[in-house]
């Protein structure tokens, strides 16, 4: 028995923390069993490569040793966390996973997509969700409902070019493989979102079935 690899993916702001338990808690009505978790992080010791990585700091973070730390909690989290929970057959809801380091240290650090390919397959061997949900919203929006969140982490201090590259990455990934990625408008009300989350979810339950 296999279980069904669902990530979620977009810009700071765009809804995924909000809507990931949304589609949890759905899912669950359907009797269906869902492990619901984030990246970077998900395990203890990846949750404290989580705070390296969005701690601000007085050392500039390199690029390469932020790739790699990335990949060093998903390497964790994939062995503790998520391929259990996907060989007893769980659908697994993860906020956030290699489609992010595509977007961010790829479109955003402008680091090699190859390199971060191999890395790939390193630590995953051949695992990639069967489903993404991208949430889309214009660069502004996004920055405006972070910041009105309070403090802010090492990522959320970019610049505006920085996460206008990252949205391009995510939607040009989205448009390379439709077959694998929902794209959902989250610059629209929470409900009108949500609307385009429960049609979705006939075929969800029916592929969990079976
Ligand atoms: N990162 C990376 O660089 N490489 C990688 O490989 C991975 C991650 C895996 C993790 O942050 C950081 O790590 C991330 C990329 C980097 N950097 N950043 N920034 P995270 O995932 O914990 O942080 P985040 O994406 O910034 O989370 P977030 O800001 O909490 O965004 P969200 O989860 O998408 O949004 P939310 O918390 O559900 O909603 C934000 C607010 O907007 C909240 O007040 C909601 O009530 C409100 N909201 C949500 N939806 C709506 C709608 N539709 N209308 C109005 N208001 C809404």
């Amino acid at each position: 028995m296999t279980g069904l690899f669902i990530t979620l993916e977009g810009p700071e702001g765009a809804g995924k923390s909000t809507n990931r338990e949304y589609l949890a808690e759905r899912l669950r009505a359907e009797g269906i069993e869902v492990l619901l978790t984030r990246e970077p992080g998900g395990t203890p010791l990846a949750e404290r490569i989580r705070e390296v990585l969005l701690t601000p700091g007085d050392e500039q973070m390199n690029p390469d040793t932020e790739l790699l730390l990335v990949f060093a909690a998903r390497a964790q989290h994939l062995a503790e966390v998520i391929r259990p929970a996907l060989a007893r057959g769980a659908v697994v809801i993860c906020d956030r996973f290699t489609d992010s380091t595509y977007a961010y240290q790829g479109g955003g650090r402008g680091l090699s997509l190859e390199r971060i390919a191999t890395l790939e397959t390193f630590v995953q061997g051949d695992l990639r969700p069967d489903l993404t949900l991208v949430f889309d919203l214009p660069v502004e929006v996004g920055m405006a409902r972070a910041t009105a969140r309070g403090r802010l982490d090492r990522f959320e201090l970019e610049t505006r070019v920085f996460f206008e590259a990252v949205r391009s990455a995510f939607l040009k990934r989205a448009e390379a493989d439709p077959a694998r990625y929902y794209l959902l408008d989250a610059a629209l009300p929470l409900t009108q979102v949500q609307q385009s989350i429960d049609a979705l979810l006939p075929q969800l339950v029916e592929r969990v079935r079976g």
